[in-house]
């Protein structure tokens, strides 16, 4: 018996295994668990509202320096992406530290992505990441089994004027002593269900605010009063930045759906 379910188990892992070959999906596998990812440099931390997590972005420094510079993210660039929930009130809603920013919960996930040289070449053009692969790694550190990786591809994918990063590419510019914030100003708004999470963010001036639209709904940030701006539509999964230059307080809303209503408070 014992023999029998031995061999059943190897027939259907050599089948699964074809199967996933010829999908040519099975890329995720060339990237490995980033060991000593914490060594490198925390370039942003961000709190997801819409999903409750926090989240740490961890790249090394060459990776970091070259998108400051305005040059291409090198080779063998890793991106690692540590998800945890945030923690929550009795009521189910984060908690907040002193500086306003979530609390780390329990570990959900490491979310991975790597560029190597030669590599993307298996991807049609509409799936393709330019050399990027993804793959998700659990707490324990091993691949996810579950993880939906042609999910990483399509909702990257809308950023390839940036090379497929998001967070990343904010830092574009920015000078190197911007690096060390290890807790740096929440300035992340997600949008989910309609409302802008949270609903004020703070930013100093120049810094960018960044949406993240998780809704179906496509939406549109303007900002209204005696400054307009208004930013480029973002579809589902994707993200746009507005960047205020003076000191003050901007209301804005969303040009598609006018109810929706949020702050900036520009420092
Ligand atoms: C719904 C859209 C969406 C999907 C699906 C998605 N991502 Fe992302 N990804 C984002 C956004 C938005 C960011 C910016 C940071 C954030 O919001 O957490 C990001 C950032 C990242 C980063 C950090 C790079 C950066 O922007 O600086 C990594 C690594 C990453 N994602 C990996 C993955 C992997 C692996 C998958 C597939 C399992 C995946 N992503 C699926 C939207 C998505
Ligand atoms: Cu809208």
């Amino acid at each position: 018996m014992r023999t029998l379910g031995l061999a059943a188990a190897v027939a259907l892992g050599s089948v699964s295994g074809a199967l996933l070959g010829y999908a040519a999906l099975a890329g995720g596998d060339k990237v490995a668990f980033p060991e000593g990812f914490d060594k490198g440099v925390r370039y942003a931390t961000l709190d997801r509202h819409d999903i409750k997590q926090y989240r740490e972005l961890y790249a090394a420094p060459a990776a970091v320096e070259a998108v400051r510079k305005g040059r291409p993210i090198p080779s063998g660039a890793v991106l690692t992406l540590v998800q945890y929930k945030a923690q929550l009130d009795s009521a189910g809603n984060p908690i907040r530290d002193a500086d306003g920013r979530f609390r780390k919960g329990d570990l959900v996930a490491y979310a991975v992505m790597e560029k190597r040289d030669g590599w993307g070449g298996g991807y049609s053009d509409d799936l393709r990441n330019g050399e990027w692969e993804y793959q998700v790694f659990g707490p324990d550190r091993q691949a996810s089994v579950t993880a939906n990786l042609t999910g990483c591809f399509q909702c990257h994918k809308p950023h390839a004027g940036q090379d497929f990063v998001i967070s990343l590419a904010s830092l574009k510019g920015t000078p190197e002593s911007a690096a060390d914030q290890s807790v740096p100003a929440p300035r992340d708004v997600s949008i989910a269900d309609f409302k802008f999470g949270p609903a004020t963010v703070v930013v100093n001036k120049g810094q960018p605010v960044t949406w993240h639209n998780v809704d179906t709904s496509p939406h549109q940030i303007t900002i209204t009063g005696a400054k307009p701006q208004r930013s480029s539509i973002m579809l589902k999964g994707q993200t746009t930045q507005l960047t205020l230059a003076d000191a003050g307080i901007y209301d804005y809303i969303c040009s598609l759906h006018p109810a929706m209503r949020g702050k900036i408070e520009v420092k």
